[in-house]
């Protein structure tokens, strides 16, 4: 039985500052998921306050908020045989530091002293969220 979903995944801004939209969606892409939608964002507040709205409170809310405010963004929607565990997984662990290498974030990412971590992408973590955010972001 086939399990085709879409996912939101967001190219923050470290990743399209450091122009690596492209390689972020050569690896979406070589993987063999399909790009549905894409836009340049440049999110509100009320917008990244619902996106985050789960991590209202914690201690790395506001930098995290200010950070992705800091330039644009790039939103893609991805369709794909069970795509939302699979972006994530292609994305690697939040830390860029301790993340896999082969993922975007093992390869790519960086955490220099950074007090959030600019970890260049975002992937939705289940399908209501996939569901939520889709609705937010397009
Ligand atoms: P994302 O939502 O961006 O796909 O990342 P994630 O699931 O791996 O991480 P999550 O726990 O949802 O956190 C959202 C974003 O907040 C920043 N963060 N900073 N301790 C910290 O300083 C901290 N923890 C999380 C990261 O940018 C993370 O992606
Ligand atoms: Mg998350």
């Amino acid at each position: 039985m086939t399990d085709i979903q879409e996912t939101l995944v967001l190219v923050k801004p470290d990743g399209v500052s450091r122009n690596l939209t492209g390689e972020i969606l050569r690896r979406i892409e070589a993987k063999g998921y399909q790009l549905v939608d894409v836009k340049l964002v440049e999110p509100s507040r009320e917008l990244l306050a619902k996106h985050y709205e789960e991590h209202q409170g914690k201690p790395f809310y506001e930098p995290l908020v200010e950070f992705m405010e800091s330039g644009p963004i790039v939103a893609l929607r991805i369709a794909g045989e069970r795509v939302i565990e699979g972006f994530r997984s292609l994305a690697g662990t939040t830390d860029p530091t301790t993340a896999a290498p082969g993922t975007i974030r093992g390869d790519l990412g960086r955490d220099w002293g950074l007090k959030v971590q600019q970890n260049l992408v975002h992937g939705s973590d289940s399908p209501e969220s996939a569901e939520r955010e889709l609705a937010l972001w397009f």
